[in-house]
């Protein structure tokens, strides 16, 4: 064998010494007698590198990047220069020295270096695993932590753990299991004060390696398939975040009442349980949007059928929810029954939708329906034909639909045989190349179905399993949890993972879905959940009833506010989806993401931040009066008493049942919608704006559109920047607007908090009002209305306004 550097304690192979290389356009072939490394410039501070062993490259398809394919930016300069025997490719972010035996170190444009090979890339030849072993190995920087994985519920920072990405059904899955349901092969690391990301773009069975094995070296491989990833430079973890979402897509704007309160069980069924939750949850006044049915609606668990006994008229049955403002979800698994009498199963195999083995028979496996064959959601045929099943399953009325068991998971087996075949999209494989995406591809299938017969109303489809890149079709929840502290615990860690791995769309089962949950603990996990944007409680009905009244008071009342703070916060939580449409940004916001350059952050996780403006503290004790939260950098206003205090440090916050640690940052101008019991219910006359008074500088955004349809995908929003700037005696701010939706209200309610001077005037646009045409609201705080287009609203201290 003819290599570099041959171990004999492995039989990992280095490449050889590069003896050519070309370019072509923005990709930069590096020759070895064997292998060949291509390195691509995606932008300035991305870079892609594939390395093939044994001379030739895959066909470059991935699931993970969107349909249409994204451009270089057309601004992109680079250049490539041979330097000392090394090679240096440079943009105005990275230089990328790459050396004759393909060791690759990266360094900003200060010179500091980012990210350093330690085996760099090597490989392992593995026939019977269909194809070479690929790895790459990193040294380990200085103090360096290390972020993202997407779904696994252990402790936040990664650092010293070890990691595998192969989806699988985890009932009551704890801590330490992994793998979990979700395949995201991102992650993070954070050293210096600076970020990158490294995703690699591999759907076999990959692992992670964060320093566990050897405590300085951070390794990734995967038993087949390329080594193919991209490095994502920030140095603001948050602009990493978004430059993977650059990569792998964003979400689109999902219906507004998709963001409000579901209320799911294992099963809500027949159509009077469905009705009389609907009924109580309106007379106890619990705002809810929608209602999940779980698989007991089906007849015999096949796939796109009603029982009639159960549900004698779904159709009638959606229309009269609608009417009670309740939308209704669905759930979808991918098994078809085996039962010749079956459509989806005669279509499937009349047209050989159904996957199979690798000597031909159709693959079958035992599921909820009995046996069941599975279709290969990797082929564009199959996919096509799930969508068109949601025509006629459409005129029942169905708003959304809900995927399980898409791991895909099998009652006695796991999962697929390894030898099932897969159609993957003309690059034909077994399952094990298409396990980790086939949960993705079935949201795909099931996204485009509701959307096609959704349009021009928006589509909700929301999916147990997927992979990188899935957030453009599907909110995830984090599947089979426990009611127990310690899940409230996992949950809050995995939502904020999720969000900073691409999937800010995300929920947990609140109050659990296995076991008994007690009032106290539904309460809490209330109180988080209200903070997470996708929010429904689901359980799995053992062991007793998991609804917003069912542990009585003082808990009813206390689940009533936080899902009502929800409905009050809904204008900011959709401006902070928004964000995350457009530029990829993570809407829950875990400590070390809002302040980087604060190492008190980086082993903190219990706090979190929904966009910019709020950091939350879940209770995760029970009989806790209050607990120690520590707050990021800047000033921050307890929402509930509205007192003021220093960010970067540790701070005891009292609570009682029905509040918890809940902070608005200085600067903040928070729009609040009144309550309602679900989104639409009330003619919006008059939005309030809550203004948290600053020393200093802060903007926030207000994002509106219909709510509904896709019209804001033609330009029909609106948005309204906020900038709030306070000097001594003066509070000044300041609207800029944009876009043509009209917002259906016509007056602001502006309501003050924390001003620290007596008003002598009000200043609005050219017009000056006496302070005492400021109306003192409830806890003496100041309002006034002001027309929506005010340009800039100034409050002068008395002896300015005399001035
Ligand atoms: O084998 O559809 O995670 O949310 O209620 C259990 C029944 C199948 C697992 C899902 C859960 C759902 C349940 N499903």
């Amino acid at each position: 064998m003819e290599v570099s550097r041959h171990h004999s304690r492995s039989r990992k192979r280095s490449p050889q010494l590069v003896q050519s290389w070309k370019q072509e356009e923005n990709q930069f072939f590096f020759y070895c007698p064997e292998t060949i490394l291509l390195v691509t410039i995606c932008d300035a501070h991305i870079l892609r590198f594939r390395f093939c062993p044994e001379g030739w490259f895959e066909d470059d398809f991935s699931y993970a990047l969107p349909e249409e394919k994204v451009e270089v930016p057309d601004h992109l300069n680079f250049e490539l220069q041979e330097v000392d025997g090394q090679y240096h490719l440079i943009t105005s972010k990275l230089t990328c020295k790459i050396t004759k035996s393909l060791h690759i170190s990266i360094f900003n444009a200060n010179g500091v270096l980012i990210s350093e090979d330690e085996r760099g890339f090597h490989w392992e030849r593995h026939p019977t695993l269909g194809g070479n072993i690929v790895y790459s190995s990193k040294k380990i920087q200085e103090q360096e932590n290390f972020y993202g994985l997407g779904d696994k519920p252990e402790r936040f920072n990664l650092r010293g753990l070890r990691f595998e990405n192969w989806g699988s059904d985890t009932y009551g899955f704890e801590k330490t299991s992994d793998p979990l349901y979700k395949n995201i092969p991102f992650f993070m690391g954070l050293h210096h004060g600076l970020g990158y990301g490294i995703f690699f773009d591999n759907s076999f069975r990959t692992r992670f390696d964060f320093g566990h094995e050897r405590s300085d070296v951070c390794s990734f491989w995967s038993k087949g398939g390329e080594m193919n990833y991209y490095f994502i430079y920030g140095p603001n973890l948050i602009n990493v975040v978004e430059g993977y979402a650059q990569i792998t897509g964003k979400p689109e704007m999902p219906p507004m009442w998709a963001l409000g309160y579901h209320q799911s069980k294992w099963s809500y069924y027949p159509e009077e349980t469905v009705k009389s939750i609907g009924k109580e949850l309106r007379e106890y006044q619990i705002p809810c949007d929608a209602l999940h049915i779980d698989i007991d609606y089906m007849d015999g668990f096949r796939c796109f059928t009603w029982d009639h006994t159960r549900f004698p008229d779904p159709r009638r049955m959606i229309a009269e929810m609608e009417n009670e403002g309740f939308k209704t979800v669905v759930i979808l698994d991918p098994g078809i029954k085996i039962d010749r009498e079956y459509f989806a199963y005669k279509e499937g195999i009349e047209n050989g939708y159904f996957c199979r083995r690798a000597d031909g028979p159709l693959m079958q496996g035992n599921v909820w329906p009995g046996m069941c064959h599975f279709p290969d959601f990797t082929s564009p045929e199959v996919r096509e034909w799930w969508a068109g099943l949601f025509e006629e399953f459409m005129k029942s009325g169905v708003h959304g639909v809900w995927n399980d068991m898409n791991e895909p998971a099998l009652i006695d087996d796991g999962t697929f045989p390894q030898d099932t075949r897969h159609a993957y999209d003309g690059h034909y494989c077994s399952h094990r190349k298409a396990h980790n995406v086939y949960g993705m591809q079935m949201s795909r299938a099931t996204y485009h179905g509701l959307k096609k017969n959704s349009f021009p109303r928006r589509p909700f489809a929301l999916t147990r399993s997927t992979y990188a890149g899935g957030q453009r079709y599907a909110a995830v929840w984090t599947g089979d949890n426990l009611a127990s502290w310690e899940h409230l615990w996992i949950a809050n860690i995995q939502c904020q993972r999720l969000s900073i791995s691409g999937f800010s769309f995300v929920g947990s089962d609140i109050g659990g879905f296995i076991g008994e949950c007690k009032g106290e603990l539904y309460t809490r996990w209330m109180q988080m959940a209200a903070f997470h944007p996708f929010f429904r409680t689901h359980s799995s009905g053992d062991h007793g009833d998991q609804e917003p009244w069912s542990f009585g008071e003082p808990y009813t009342s206390a689940v009533r506010k936080a899902i009502a703070l929800r409905y009050q916060l809904m204008p900011y939580v959709y401006s902070v989806f928004w964000r995350q449409v457009q530029e990829g940004t993570p809407m829950i916001l875990p400590l070390c993401f809002i302040d980087q350059h604060d190492p008190e952050t980086y082993y903190r996780m219990e706090e979190f931040g929904l966009g910019n403006h709020m950091v939350i503290c879940p209770i995760s004790r029970e009989g806790a009066d209050g607990r120690y939260v520590y707050l990021p950098e800047g000033q921050w206003f307890n929402y509930w008493t509205k007192e003021k205090s220093e960010g970067r440090q540790e701070l005891w916050v009292d609570t009682t049942i029905d509040t918890f640690p809940f902070f608005i940052k200085a600067g903040t101008v928070l729009p609040q919608y009144p309550v309602q019991q679900y989104i639409g219910e009330k003619e919006l006359e008059i939005l309030d704006l809550h203004i948290y008074a600053i020393e200093g500088q802060l903007s926030s955004e207000l994002y509106e559109d219909d709510g509904d349809y896709y019209d804001y995908a033609q330009g029909n929003y609106s948005t309204r920047v906020f900038s709030l700037l306070g000097t001594e005696g003066v509070l000044e701010i300041e609207q800029r607007r944009k876009g043509r939706f009209n917002s259906p209200y016509n007056q602001f309610r502006l309501v003050f908090h924390g001003l620290e001077f007596v008003p002598g005037a009000v200043k609005v646009d050219d017009e000056i009002f006496p302070a005492d045409e400021l109306l003192r609201g409830e806890d003496e705080t100041l309002v006034m209305e002001v027309d929506k287009n005010f340009e800039r609203l100034r409050i002068l201290r008395l002896d300015k306004a005399n001035s």
